[in-house]
């Protein structure tokens, strides 16, 4: 059986779950949104691992129809919490998925099916979705943004884009790859790189959101910087639909 028939099945089975990491809003003081996962749990119990198969699901020309089945699973999740006004659900996009003709819809689908419980969606976009049919996919993104979607672009300053489509294209929030904040080593060390990422954001009004936070550390030299967010196994790892319908009440 190819592996993309082995995705069509275990869509059809049921063996994909979400996992939601949380993310904290430095000067709310408390959890801003949670970032959607996919996870795949074979029949046999083996987890497969989400950055070979969503490799695998965008080389054989399924990952449309697997992010199609995330986000009715968000949709049945998101019906399970309580989330504050203003919360975030962010969910991945693949390039072949940002570009084509059923995209809009897609995520006007999602907003629909999530709007009695009111959270904002915000799509994140890597380098590499973002190099080619600019004005078709400018043009989808405004669409999107007008109608209250977020956009925010993923592991910044890992990619291979020339900066120009930082301004070509609508933006939200900028989220800096973890190995920038890995750089981080103590308080008065310095990490120009990352401090360059975090001017260049604030100069373009892009909202920033650091990832991979591990340690007490980088917190603290992140929220000197003013980065507004933060995302890492120091505030909360990746979990489950219902542990997070049990946290979100504790951290509100
Ligand atoms: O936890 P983590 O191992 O999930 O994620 C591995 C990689 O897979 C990350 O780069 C993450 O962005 C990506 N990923 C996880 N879930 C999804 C998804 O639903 N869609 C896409 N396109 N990528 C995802
Ligand atoms: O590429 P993207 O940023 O969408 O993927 C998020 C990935 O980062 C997921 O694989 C998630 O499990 C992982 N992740 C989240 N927090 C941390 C962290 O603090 N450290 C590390 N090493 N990985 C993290
Ligand atoms: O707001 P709440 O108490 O839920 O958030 C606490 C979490 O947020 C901590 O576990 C830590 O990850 C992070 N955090 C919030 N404020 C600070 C701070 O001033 N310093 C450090 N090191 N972490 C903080
Ligand atoms: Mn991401
Ligand atoms: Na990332």
């Amino acid at each position: 059986m190819s592996y993309r028939d082995e995705i069509r099945r275990g869509i059809a089975r049921r063996e994909f779950s979400v996992q939601y990491q949380p993310i904290y809003d430095i000067q709310a003081g408390r959890c801003g949104g949670v970032e959607a996962l996919l996870r795949w749990q074979r029949a046999d119990g083996r987890w497969e691992r989400p950055d070979v198969f969503i490799a695998a699901a965008e080389a054989e020309h399924m990952i449309i129809p697997l992010t199609r089945h995330l986000f009715e699973l968000v949709a049945a999740d998101m019906a399970q919490w309580q989330a504050p006004r203003g919360f975030h659900v962010a969910v991945n996009v693949a390039a072949e998925h940002l570009q084509g003709p059923t995209f809009v819809a897609d995520v006007r689908r999602l907003a629909a099916q999530i709007a009695t419980q009111g959270p904002r969606i915000t799509l994140e976009l890597t380098e590499r979705s973002l190099i080619s049919d600019r004005k078709e996919v400018v043009r989808a993104l405004q669409t999107l943004r007008a109608e209250g979607v977020d956009i925010a672009l993923d592991d910044f300053g890992t990619g291979h884009c020339a900066m120009s489509y930082l301004q070509a294209f609508p933006l939200d929030f900028l989220k800096i790859d973890r190995g920038f904040v890995n750089a981080i080593e103590s308080l008065d060390g310095d990490a120009p790189v990352l401090d360059a990422i975090i001017a260049l954001s604030k100069r373009l009004a892009l909202r920033t959101v650091a990832e991979g936070v591990e340690t007490a550390i980088q917190f603290a030299y992140l929220k000197r910087q003013g980065v507004l967010h933060v995302q890492g196994y120091l505030y909360a790892r990746p979990m489950s639909s219902d542990a997070l319908a049990r946290w979100l009440p504790t951290r509100g």
